[in-house]
């Protein structure tokens, strides 16, 4: 980890070019940097803390004015990083914005490594991991609804929920604790048995929280998602109708598509990445027959398939050898063409569509095309129905840990029924009280830090 008693100091906003660009400094030597490289336009008023100043950027070597600056400063604790900062919003040019690093580095600050301010903000008590953890996934969202999930563990969310459940544990321990300190007293039976239902409504509550963790990494990651079907079922054009855009070749012509097209949307906040394909025939020719075997690994890949299947044609062999291969996998089936006449009876969709969740569209002219978007979002979170304002597990380290302590719960469980003493659930229930450490960042290893802050942006 790189000394958190240096002054430090990023570029905040986006590299290259733009309207306005923001510097940022943190650490003990902020102010006397502010004071050497900042004039401030009127009589000189001190450093209001937390309120804008309007002044010129100055070369502390030669006086020469640099450009016009918009700038903040922070007394610590109370800025971003706990400490001393500064913030300078200057014209976005990428010669200024060096020249103006370069003054405030040979004025003793140094440049920030990816994650540090984020980090000294931590370490300095200002927000525990759950919460900078959020703040990446924040600046890394791609969807409104990503970044609100973010934001509502930024807010402490996690923190919030993990609480309680460690003063239960805590108010356990201490219980447990003095029956083993006072040996004569063993815990009476009725108190075990009240330990015992804490302990499993904690596990309940755990296993709730981990529950939520496919959805929670769905909203992270995105998911993946491929159109297969028979050739000229309408692949390509619902594939387009999803997108709102015309990325694929559309023809009345089977073997249109002969190559994966892939695209990235997102499906109601949710990032996804689509899969156009060749359609599966029995009798491809060669060329086809590549793009088939890039449409059956791009299955394999996918979290959800769309088979797409055409109405208006009446239903053949084709349809079933396609079902039977795609049996067992997380399929929705998409009527198309529902604007012609059907030729498919309802014991035909039946058959066909067994299990899986069915709709009709006309991707020709959008029809269902939004009911099919609510489709997938409900398929993709479970029946279970993930509101949007539920607490939700994103990151896998929080599940890891997650798990590893309801591991630990489930023991001091079984140490408890097997009528073992005291010494055994308390072992067990400290080290589970590690585990919630380990979430929140209180036990955290330095080697975990570096890791975590390593994937932020400089500047962050
Ligand atoms: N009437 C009607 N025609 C459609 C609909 N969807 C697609 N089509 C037509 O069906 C034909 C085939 O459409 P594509 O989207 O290219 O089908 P595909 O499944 O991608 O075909 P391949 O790439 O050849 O496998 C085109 O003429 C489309 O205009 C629909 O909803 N209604
Ligand atoms: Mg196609």
């Amino acid at each position: 980890m790189s000394d958190p008693s240096d002054t430090i100091c990023a570029l905040a906003s986006a590299h290259g070019r733009s309207a306005l660009a923001v510097v940022r400094v943190s650490g003990a030597g902020s102010l006397q940097i502010w004071e050497k490289i900042f004039k401030v336009k009127k009589a000189a008023r001190g450093m209001p803390p937390r309120s804008v100043t309007l002044g010129d950027i100055v070369d502390p070597d030669l006086g020469t004015v640099m450009d016009q600056a918009i700038a903040v400063c922070y007394r610590a604790p109370k800025s971003y990083t706990g400490e001393d900062m500064t913030e300078y919003t200057i014209h976005g040019s990428p010669v200024l914005v060096a020249a103006l690093l370069h003054c405030i580095c040979s004025l003793g600050a140094r440049l920030a490594e990816p994650g540090e301010f984020t980090m000294r903000a931590f370490l300095n008590g200002k927000m525990d991991l759950t919460q900078a953890e959020a703040v990446r996934d924040i600046v890394d969202s791609t969807t409104l609804f990503q970044a609100q999930v973010a934001a509502m563990q930024r807010s402490g969310e996690i923190s919030g929920k993990i609480r309680p459940l460690k003063e239960s544990l805590i108010d356990i321990v201490v219980q447990l604790e003095s029956a083993v300190e006072f040996v004569d007293e063993d815990l009476p039976v009725d108190t075990r048995a009240i330990v015992l239902e804490k302990l499993r409504t904690a596990i309940k509550d755990i296993r709730k929280m981990i529950d939520t963790h496919r959805a929670g990494r769905v909203i992270r990651e995105g998911f993946r998602m491929a159109v297969v079907g028979r050739p000229n079922v309408g692949k390509s054009s619902l594939f387009n109708a999803l997108l709102e855009q015309d990325r694929s070749i559309v023809m009345d012509m089977p073997g249109t598509t002969r190559d994966l097209v892939a695209e990235h949307t997102s499906i109601q906040g949710i990032p996804v990445r689509l899969m156009d394909t060749a359609g599966l025939s029995a009798r491809p020719d060669s060329a086809e027959g590549l793009g088939i075997e890039k449409t059956y690994r791009a299955i394999s890949d996918a979290d959800a398939i769309l088979i797409v299947v055409d109405r208006s044609r009446v239903p053949g062999e084709e349809d079933l050898r396609i079902r039977s291969e795609l049996e067992n996998l997380p399929c929705m089936v998409v009527l198309n063409k529902n604007d012609l006449e059907s030729r498919w009876s309802l014991e035909n969709i039946e058959m066909f569509a067994g299990e899986w969740p069915r709709i009709e569209v006309s991707a020709k002219y959008g029809d269902g095309i939004e009911r099919l978007r609510s489709l997938i979002f409900k398929e993709i979170f479970g029946s279970g129905a993930v509101e949007r304002d539920d607490v939700l597990i994103t990151n896998l380290r929080h599940r890891s840990c997650l798990e590893a302590l309801e591991g630990e719960l489930l023991l001091a469980v079984r140490s408890f029924e097997e009528g073992l003493s005291e010494e055994f659930p308390l072992m067990h229930l400290h080290k589970s009280l590690k585990h919630i450490g380990e979430i929140t960042g209180e036990t955290s290893v330095e080697d975990l830090l570096t890791e975590i802050f390593s994937r932020f942006c400089i500047g962050k």
